[in-house]
């Protein structure tokens, strides 16, 4: 069945009831009700069926936070194409790579990037760019509101896909996980259930819809339920925890939760009205967790998934479902098989640390146009490799305790260091480099990159580094910090010690 005719089917009776309430951004506050979600989607749904697009056309979309842009995700899917969201931060040589990788038949930009965002698409055989504000502007909307609001939602079988969600890659460029109907509705169905979404839940939505996180676990766990939201189009600490009194379920990365816990307003009586919080996309600090039972009386669910498979594992939600364990990621999810292996692929005991993989409904259908990537990432028997490593407990709680994969997750974004080590070799006068991730009291991580000079050539200079990095990559990508050293620590065999360096620079953001 199409995603979208499951999520429309359970709008409440009343269309005219809010469905969403925008919380900040151009004037605030904006009510749109059920029927507005709907007569909205249905004109540009309406607008991309004018265009006749190809079956299984990729619809690319780089634009700031709006509810525009989540009815622009709905209309996509209702008229059976691919959902491409794409980070804001990604900056022009990202978002070549995504456009000539996906070659998208239509791409919608922020207003302001129409120039070099058209170019690029245009260059790569995009036949339409569209554009559109956060302040409801832009030529979207402009040719959807000659639409009718009515439309009939595209057949689409389990299997069609649905989105597509670049993830980075260990080495080499990013792959593009392939979603479809079948596994985001599952996982949204599961998701309803296990955190037991109940009538009159509202949800403060506060994250980035250009990811997992924001766009399906937190928008598709309201609309399933015809559920109300307050939305942000961007993280304020103080101003989510005024709106706590008129919600009841709060979804963030840990980073969110460590500013909360800086507001000296976030105690019992200011969560009082909250039902559930929820953290994932990043290990969560045990003192996080700790801290914010003793200050709110709530205990913080974390749950565990990635792009490739949606949600895996959470902690229990209802009362008979056991307790919330801190420092874990919970328990498989209902349908989702989890298993702890070692190198040889033989599953392991309880206590035993080994390599997750997983299985199930919700897991990808594969990475776009990457036939022998998708086969090494499955085992023989058709498990997917998340490359987290973790240990069960005799309980049955996950907890994840590194990574095989060489990632950093700071503040929820993944940055892989191969990537930005490619980037900054490229620099004049680098002869090397190497990127580790360092412990950071607001992103969880911080990137942190040692460059060695190419002999006889001035040495590079960090703030001039950071600076040419920033026009080059995602922002959140760029170094926090760059040292100039005399040469990497090798082993034996020549390759480069990351452990040392981490143990050199972990105290760098203590405190
Ligand atoms: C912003 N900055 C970051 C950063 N975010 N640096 C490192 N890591 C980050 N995550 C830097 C910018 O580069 C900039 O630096 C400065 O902070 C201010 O930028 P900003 O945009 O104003 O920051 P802010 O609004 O404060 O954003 C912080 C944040 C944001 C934590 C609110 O990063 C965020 O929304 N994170 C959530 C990510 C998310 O949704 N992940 C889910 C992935 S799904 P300078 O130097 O330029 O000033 C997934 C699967 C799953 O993983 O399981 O859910
Ligand atoms: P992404 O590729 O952005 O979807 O990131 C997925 C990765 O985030 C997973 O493979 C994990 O490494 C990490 N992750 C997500 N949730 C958690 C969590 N609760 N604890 C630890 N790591 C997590």
């Amino acid at each position: 069945m199409n995603l979208f005719s499951a999520l429309r089917q359970a709008f409440p009776a009343d269309l005219d009831a809010v469905a969403i309430e925008t919380a900040d951004g151009p004037g605030a506050p904006l009510l749109y009700s059920w029927r507005d979600l709907d007569r909205a989607s249905a004109m540009m749904a309406n607008l991309l069926d004018s265009l006749a697009l190809p079956a299984g056309s990729r619809i690319a979309v780089q634009v700031e936070k709006s509810v525009e842009a989540l009815v622009l995700y709905l209309a996509v899917l209702r008229a059976g194409h691919v959902y491409l969201p794409l980070n804001n931060a990604y900056q022009a040589s990202e978002i070549e790579y995504f456009i000539g990788n996906a070659e998208p038949a239509v791409v919608v930009c922020a207003p302001q990037c129409f120039g070099w965002v058209s170019k690029i698409a245009f260059q790569h055989g995009t036949a339409h760019v569209f554009t559109l504000g956060d302040d409801r502007s832009g030529t979207l909307l402009e040719r959807a509101i000659f639409h009718p609001d009515q439309h009939v939602p595209a057949t689409r079988r389990a299997d069609d896909l649905a989105a597509i969600l670049y993830t980075s890659g260990t080495t080499g460029r990013s792959k593009g996980a392939m979603l479809t109907h079948g596994n985001l509705l599952s996982n949204a169905r599961t998701l309803k259930d296990y955190w037991n979404w109940q009538p009159g839940d509202v949800l403060i939505h506060a994250l980035p819809i250009f990811h997992v996180h924001g766009l399906f676990v937190a928008s598709h766990g309201a609309l399933l339920n015809g559920s109300r939201m307050i939305w942000f189009s961007r993280f304020d600490p103080r101003a989510v925890l005024a709106r706590m009194p008129q919600a009841t379920v709060f979804m963030g990365v840990p980073t969110l939760y460590v500013r909360l816990l800086g507001e000296q307003g976030l105690n019992r009586a200011a969560c009082a009205h909250m039902r559930l919080f929820i953290s994932g996309s990043a290990p969560l600090l045990i003192e996080t967790f700790t801290e914010w039972r003793q200050r709110t009386g709530h205990t913080i669910l974390e749950r565990y998934g990635m792009s490739e498979t949606v949600m895996l594992t959470s902690n229990p939600c209802k009362a008979d479902g056991g307790e919330r364990v801190g420092g874990t990621v919970g328990l498989p999810l209902p349908g989702v098989g989890v298993r702890v292996v070692d190198d040889r692929g033989l599953p392991l005991a309880a206590g035993e640390i080994g390599h997750v993989q997983v299985k199930g409904p919700n897991v990808f259908k594969g990475y776009w146009r990457m036939p022998e990537k998708t086969a090494d990432e499955f085992t023989s028997d058709l498990w997917f490799k998340t490359g987290d490593v973790g240990r069960f407990d005799p309980k049955g709680y996950l907890t994840i305790v590194g990574r095989s994969k060489d990632l950093i997750i700071s503040g929820g974004y993944n940055v892989y260091p191969a990537e930005v080590e490619g980037v900054l070799n490229e620099l004049p006068g680098v002869a090397e480099s190497a990127v580790v991730g360092v412990p950071h009291p607001d992103f969880g991580e911080a990137v942190v990159a040692v460059v060695v000079p190419k002999p006889g050539a001035p040495a590079p200079e960090p703030t001039a580094m950071i600076a040419t990095l920033k026009a080059r990559i995602a922002n959140f990508k760029v170094p926090k910090q760059i040292f100039v050293v005399a040469d990497l620590p090798r082993n034996a065999m020549g390759k480069v010690q990351k452990k040392l360096l981490r143990d050199e620079h972990q105290g760098l953001f203590a405190g």
